[in-house]
């Protein structure tokens, strides 16, 4: 063996153990060599496994973030996950991202994301009463938490405020979704006192009963009677929750032609605006108004006008950076996050969608 190649074998062999966890199946093949394999051509494959080995090294000691979600399915979520994925390609970690649907998926996630020696997640609980057992759980394996959008809520039925939070300014953006409904509803000429009000609550998520409270409270205070608001309860926060929960408002007052529809996020509203057309209600006699802005837009792009009208868009993609930001920043530079950080939206509709999607990129 040439003096040159020996030296480097004896640099190879030293990395061997170094390597193994990295990438054990390339250094089964690089090790494993004939009696006298030091030729070119085998150092050329050498050197380029050795290269890949090294990148791989590299990849996984990559600093591990979760990303939990509680519906996986619902494109403000995919939305927020594609943020986080900015985020770790700017700052150069990993973002581990989970669907959490209950409370067994979450401890589960938890516990795996300890055994990955992941840092800290951010989380959109499936349920906000799950905070001090997924705060006890993290704790406990060394793991730092953010909640997004669902804050948690503690053994004594108060929010935990002690845990960095981002979300809406719910109120805010319900009472914008309520006075879109409003703009509309006086571009179309309607009589405040004729309309019904379609109500779609999800009161056991604070951040939804602040949105639909603002909304009412918009359409109360340009002119709605109190008594023309009806609400509905949805039991699954998915279009079919809010179809569900409608179609037993439209049944119970068969006497109101022209329904104003708000909830408390796209799916709620998209739910009854389908429910008012199975009940034959014209697009003309519906005026929906959503929120999040992510989950309506198949629905704003069709070639006609539904009683979906419009939505107030926030911006999933940023809550997904900023909170993935802010641990990266917490778990590696002892950055805390500031404990409540609220977004606001813009009022979407089929005039000027293009462009907000343009703008939220
Ligand atoms: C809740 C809703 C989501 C989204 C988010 C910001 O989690 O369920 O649709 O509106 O708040």
């Amino acid at each position: 063996m040439p003096a040159a190649h020996g030296e480097l074998w004896i640099a190879l062999l030293s990395l061997k153990r170094l390597l193994a966890a990295a990438s054990p199946n390339a250094l089964a093949l690089f090790f494993d060599l004939p009696s006298n394999p030091m030729s070119g051509k085998i150092l050329t494959l050498a050197l380029a496994s050795l290269v890949a080995a090294s990148s791989a090294l590299a990849a996984s000691a990559k600093i591990k973030i979760g990303f939990l979600v509680k519906q996986p399915e619902e494109p403000w979520f995919q939305s927020e996950w594609k943020g986080a994925e900015k985020a770790a390609a700017k700052y150069g970690f990993e973002v581990v991202k989970l669907g959490v649907t209950d409370g067994e998926k979450t401890i589960a996630a938890i516990d795996n994301l300890a055994a990955i020696g992941a840092k800290g997640f951010v989380i959109c609980t499936p349920d906000v009463r799950l905070g001090p057992a997924i705060v006890a759980k993290s704790k406990g394996a060394d793991l730092k938490v953010i909640a997004v959008d669902d804050q948690f809520i503690g053994a004594n039925g108060k929010l935990i405020t002690t845990v960095p939070y981002v979300g809406m300014s719910a109120a805010k953006i319900g009472q914008a979704a309520g006075e879109g409904i409003v703009g509309e509803m006086k571009g179309r000429g309607w009589n405040p006192a004729e309309v019904g009000v379609c109500v779609i609550t999800f009161d056991q998520l604070d951040t939804i009963r602040q949105r639909t409270d603002g909304a009412t409270g918009a359409l109360t205070a340009a002119g709605v009677p109190a008594n023309r608001v009806f609400k509905s309860a949805q039991k699954t926060q998915d279009v079919e929750g809010g179809f569900n929960a409608a179609t037993i408002l439209f049944t119970q007052h068969p006497d109101i032609k022209r329904w104003l529809i708000c909830g408390g996020n796209d799916t709620a509203v998209l739910g009854a605006v389908r429910a008012s057309e199975q009940r034959s209600f014209a697009p003309a006699d519906v005026i929906g108004v959503g929120i999040n802005g992510t989950d309506c837009i198949d629905e704003l792009r069709k070639s006609k006008p539904t009683g979906f009208f419009g939505s107030i868009r926030v911006s999933a993609l940023s809550e997904g950076f900023v909170t993935s930001e802010m641990m990266f920043k917490w778990v590696t530079a002892g950055t805390v996050p500031p404990l409540d950080t609220r977004t606001t939206g813009i009022f979407m509709t089929r005039a000027n969608l293009e462009q907000v999607l343009k703008d939220d990129q």
